[in-house]
Order: C-alpha cells, then sequence, then structure tokens
C-alpha cells in the first residue's frame, strides 16, 4: 500500500482543523471562529484499500509574544520534518497580508507542497486569482488546490493529488483508528472548545483543561472530572458566571458534545483554577502538554 505523512500547516484560523475532521470522517480536531485553537499536534488518519493518509494537525503559525506561542510555532515548524508532503492552506476570503509573509519566511518545506486555498465559498473570482499569482509567484512548483472545508468541496481532490505522490510504504496504524490521540484528550479539548465558543476577548486563549479524572462505569457511563485553569482571578469569576450559570452552560455543552462522540452517557464535574502567567511559563506549560518535544 502507499503511505505516509502529510503536515498541515498555515496561518491561525484559515480551516486547518476543519479539513482534517472532514477528510478523516470524524472530529479529530477541535475547531473555533478564533485563531489559535489548536495547541497540539493531532495525527488524523485515513486508511482506504489502497493508501494510509495520516494528516499532522499543526498550530496556526503567528507572531508569538508568549511562550506559549513559540512553543505551538515551533510544533507547526518541525512537522515538517516528518512529512512526505506539505499542505499551506490559505484562506480564500483574505488578501495576502505581513501575517502571511512571516509565515513563508519561517517556513522550511522539505516535501512535496500542495497550496490548499480554503473557504473558497468567501472568495470572488477575482481574489482568488490575485491570491492564486501571488503563490505561484513564490511557490512555482507547489500544486494548487480550491477548497471548501464546511462545505466539503474538493477535498476528495486533496486525497486524490496526495496518493499520487505518496511512496510504497507500511501500514502505520490500524485501519480502524482515526486519531493518535486517546479519549482523554478529546475530553479536555472539547471542553476547552466550548469555553472557546462561550467567551470573548482574552479568555478563549488563557484557558487549559486539565483532565483529572476519568472513569468508566459499566459498559455505557463515564465519570469525568477535570479543571479549567485559567490566569487571573478576574478570569474564574468571569467563567464561573453570575450564580453559576455561564460554567453550567460550558458543563452541559461539553457533555452532550462528549456523549455524542463517545457514545456513552457522561457525569461531568468542573473545577476553575488559577495559574497566574501560565502561558508564559515552560513548566506549566509542559505540565498541561504543551510544549514542543524536540
Ligand atoms: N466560510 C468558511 N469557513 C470555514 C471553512 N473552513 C473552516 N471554516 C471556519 O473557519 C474557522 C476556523 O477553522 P479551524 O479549522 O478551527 O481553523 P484552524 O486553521 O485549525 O485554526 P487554528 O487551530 O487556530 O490554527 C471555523 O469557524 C470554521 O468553521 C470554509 O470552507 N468556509
Ligand atoms: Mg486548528
Amino acid at each position: 500500500m502507499k503511505s505516509g505523512f502529510i503536515s498541515i500547516v498555515g496561518r491561525p484560523n484559515v480551516g486547518k482543523s476543519t479539513i482534517i475532521n472532514a477528510i478523516v470522517g470524524t472530529k479529530v480536531a477541535i475547531t473555533t471562529s478564533k485563531p489559535q485553537t489548536t495547541r497540539n499536534i493531532i495525527r488524523g488518519i485515513l486508511t482506504t484499500a489502497e493508501a494510509q493518509l495520516i494528516f499532522i494537525d499543526t498550530p496556526g503559525i503567528h507572531k508569538p509574544y508568549l511562550q506559549i506561542g513559540n512553543e505551538m510555532n515551533k510544533m507547526a515548524y518541525h512537522s515538517l520534518r516528518e512529512a512526505e508532503a506539505t499542505i499551506l492552506v490559505v484562506d480564500a476570503g483574505q488578501s495576502f497580508g505581513p501575517g502571511d509573509q512571516f509565515l513563508i519566511d519561517n517556513l522550511t518545506i522539505r516535501s512535496p507542497l500542495f497550496i490548499v486555498f480554503n473557504k473558497i465559498d468567501l472568495a470572488t473570482f477575482a481574489s482568488m486569482e490575485k491570491l492564486k499569482s501571488i503563490y505561484k509567484e513564490k511557490y512555482p512548483a507547489a500544486h494548487q488546490i480550491e477548497v471548501s472545508a464546511i462545505r466539503n468541496v474538493n477535498l476528495d481532490v486533496i486525497v486524490a493529488e496526495i496518493i499520487k505522490i505518496l511512496p510504497e510504504g507500511p501500514q502505520y496504524f490500524p485501519s480502524n483508528m482515526t486519531s493518535d490521540r486517546g479519549d482523554d484528550f478529546l475530553i479536555s479539548e472539547v471542553i476547552r472548545e466550548r469555553i472557546m465558543l462561550l467567551t470573548r476577548q482574552e479568555i478563549p486563549h488563557s484557558v487549559a483543561v486539565n483532565l483529572v479524572k476519568k472513569e468508566l462505569i459499566g459498559d455505557d457511563k463515564m465519570d469525568v472530572v477535570a479543571d479549567i485553569i485559567v490566569e487571573k482571578d478576574s478570569q474564574k469569576g468571569i467563567l464561573i458566571g453570575k450564580g453559576g450559570r455561564l460554567i453550567r452552560q460550558i458543563r452541559l455543552d461539553a457533555t452532550k458534545q462528549l456523549e455524542h462522540l463517545l457514545h456513552k452517557t457522561i457525569r461531568m464535574e468542573l473545577f476553575v483554577r488559577v495559574k497566574e502567567n501560565w502561558r508564559d511559563d515552560l513548566k506549566s506549560l509542559k505540565s498541561f502538554g504543551i510544549n514542543d518535544e524536540e
């Protein structure tokens, strides 16, 4: 069979995780309308009769101003080392700017490059042509593909084009596996996704979720206890909300999502804790699994 690793890089919020979820056919990575949602390397696996494609989702590359940003960028840069192919995702709804140039200046691409223009539903013919010609000049040999991940347009073209260039290789993962991450990761990420969607300003980015307990009760029930870590007391108050309303909403939303994904009845307890400036502290980042392991 043909097989290989395909790194998916790009600026924050361009739709990398949405693309992976749609290709793999299930939620392996959380997605939100806010930048810097993904904070880890997540491998999403697609196995067909002829090939196994392992897509590496990465944090969006951005100008960092805290340690967390440095670590996230490094993960994305380093993912290219293990890749047989690289997908650079570009937001087709936006014109080329300094953030795009920053990414290009910092990326060393070592494998065949596919430039995927996502969100073509938000582009005009003229804006699309302009963007394509800019990238043609920067990467003349790259293959360009126009897609819309939320409308599932042309994602099959990505898969077909990648298979063409993959070498013969081993089947790295069992056929039924869709992610290299287990339930523990999914649970804390879904809780974080719900928080990111229900909060504003700096709060979505100041939150980490730490799974404290996961216990299976029989075949179809699960108890989950998680800590939500924020950076300041004031953020703790906001997250809990008046009369505990917001934390209750977070718990209900996360429970519903996870029951759907894990096919279990879930009982969830959430606690909010403060760890000052954890995003700028390497030790804390490491304890939350947000560090580049190179
Ligand atoms: N209009 C439109 N929106 C899309 C499309 N694909 C993704 N989005 C939206 O773009 C937003 C960002 O998607 P993500 O998949 O989280 O983006 P990402 O590149 O993984 O972002 P980071 O993890 O922050 O780097 C979400 O609100 C998606 O629903 C698309 O084809 N069209
Ligand atoms: Mg993402």
